[in-house]
């Protein structure tokens, strides 16, 4: 894909369609102003900078609606453009015919994320804090929030230009020496190097560790309830949602779908699967497919609960559940054992775990903020900005890689200055495509078509 050209004057609504109180129609570009002059008056001559103006707005003779207009002059504006901004009422009749009217005006309709990519384009946002714009758009939670709204401000940004700094200051070193070809590094000086490459090395894999944290921050944290059938999963859902989501009954093997309820604890998006028991005697054919969409649940959550009712003495699929939880976790995936029906006489030695009644609550508090420990953890560190994209992960655990190869080389009897320079040049590369100095068209495309038209 092509990048849109930024020359021509664009348009969309940028609120949600359908009927509200008021709506507003944005218009940027070089010729924003004249564009809005062809259809709204009186005669705007000079408008003045984000100067709230009533107009009327006509089609030929005929009015449509009076608007509050601002009018934003290049560059003190969201995307560094001429822009122009109009609040009508928001009937469908009268946004549909505006931003008709725009078009037969000269404007164009914009493209999904359009208005960002421009304000990228044109310097006002690094791509982290334009890419951070979408998910403050989405943010469902209150640290989802948090965390896009730090990345907006350019938290993130400039943690990466720290690190970027740190590579160009060792990249301006080796330089140095390849210049003067004939001098050796210093025992000395090389151990500096190697003592500040591992520095910068642990730095960004430790930025990048948040990303685990950070994911669930911003798509909600998913939290599988696994364990042997009759374990007390249903209820467990049912006692942490306070609602009867799911079907629970005294009878083995009730559940057979997999099913999903989002709830907030802590100001953290919680998403939780209940599945069908892993039954080491499954003989129906919904039993079984109820297994194998438990199994996929398991192999995707950032969080496995694995219950284990203390009334009755382990069983095969106690045993079952257990080991398959363990092969199923996906990398990075955290195991929490939950110990059910506590209000009942123990029949099982149970090691370890949170221990749960769902007839008198015991242990649900425990459990609700053992959910959320990591995420509270990722912005307890600090990390005001954990890392919330994938691109950003591997953008950092590629200028990680790059650091351990050079680290490798420095480590050698004669280090091969040529390639150290490639390494660091490699790791300002990868850190660069994080803030978009070095990003592909691509990825630019990849990243504005998930916006929505009018941000
Ligand atoms: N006494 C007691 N019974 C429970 C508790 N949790 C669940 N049960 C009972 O255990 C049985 C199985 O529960 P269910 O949630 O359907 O288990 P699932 O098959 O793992 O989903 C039902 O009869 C529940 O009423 C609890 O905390 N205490
Ligand atoms: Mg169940």
């Amino acid at each position: 894909m092509h990048l849109p050209d930024t020359e021509r004057t664009i348009v969309a609504l940028a609120t949600p369609p359908g009927a509200a109180a008021l709506a507003i129609i944005r218009l940027s570009g070089p010729a924003a102003f004249s564009t809005a002059a062809k259809f709204m008056g009186p005669p705007l001559t000079t408008p003045a900078h984000r100067l709230a103006r009533l107009l009327d707005i006509r089609d030929g003779s005929r009015l449509i609606d009076r608007a509050v207009t601002v009018f934003f002059k290049a560059p003190a504006s969201y995307t560094g453009q001429d822009t122009v901004e109009i609040t009508c009422h928001g009937s469908p009749y009268i946004t549909r015919t505006i931003l008709n009217l725009a078009i037969r005006s000269g404007a164009s309709l914009a493209a999904p994320g359009e208005f960002t990519l421009r304000a990228f384009i044109n310097g006002k946002l690094d791509l982290a804090q334009a890419e951070a714009v979408g998910s403050l758009v989405a943010a469902g939670s209150e640290a989802a929030h948090r965390a896009a709204l730090a990345q907006v401000q350019g938290e993130m940004s400039r943690k990466i230009r720290a690190l970027k700094q740190a590579a160009l200051h060792l990249l301006a070193g080796v330089e140095a020496r390849l210049d003067d070809s004939h001098e050796e590094i210093t025992p000395v000086k090389l151990s500096a190097f190697l003592r500040e490459s591992g520095k910068l090395k642990k730095e960004t894999l430790d930025l990048a560790a948040g990303f685990e944290a950070g994911r669930g921050i911003r798509e909600g944290i998913r939290v599988v309830i696994t364990g042997a059938p009759n374990s007390g999963k249903s209820s467990l859902l049912n006692s942490l949602l306070g609602y009867d989501r799911a079907i629970v009954s005294t009878s083995a093997g009730t559940t057979r779908d997999t099913l999903e309820a989002k709830l907030e604890i802590g100001g953290f998006t919680v998403i939780f699967t209940d599945t069908a028991g892993l039954n080491a005697a499954a003989r129906h054919p919904l039993e079984t497919e109820g297994i194998r969409r438990a199994i996929t649940a398991i192999s995707q959550a950032d969080i496995i609960l694995l219950l284990k009712d203390c009334s009755t003495p382990r069983t095969a699929s106690d045993t079952l559940a257990q080991r398959r939880a363990g092969e199923l976790a996906a990398p990075g995936a955290a195991l929490i054992k939950v110990i059910t029906k506590t209000d009942l006489p123990a029949k099982t030695r149970a090691a370890g775990g949170i221990k749960t009644s769902c007839r008198n609550g015991t242990g649900l508090d425990a459990l609700r903020r053992a959910l959320v420990a990591r995420q509270k953890k990722a912005f307890r560190d600090g990390a005001q900005a954990p890392v919330i994209f994938a691109r950003h992960f591997e953008a950092l655990r590629a200028a990680a890689g790059e650091l351990g190869k050079l680290q490798a080389l420095m480590k050698q009897r004669t280090p091969p200055l040529e390639l150290a320079a490639e390494h660091l040049r490699g790791t300002l590369n990868a850190l660069g495509t994080i803030l978009g100095e070095t990003a592909p068209e691509e990825i630019l495309s990849d990243i504005f078509k998930n916006f929505c038209v009018g941000k």
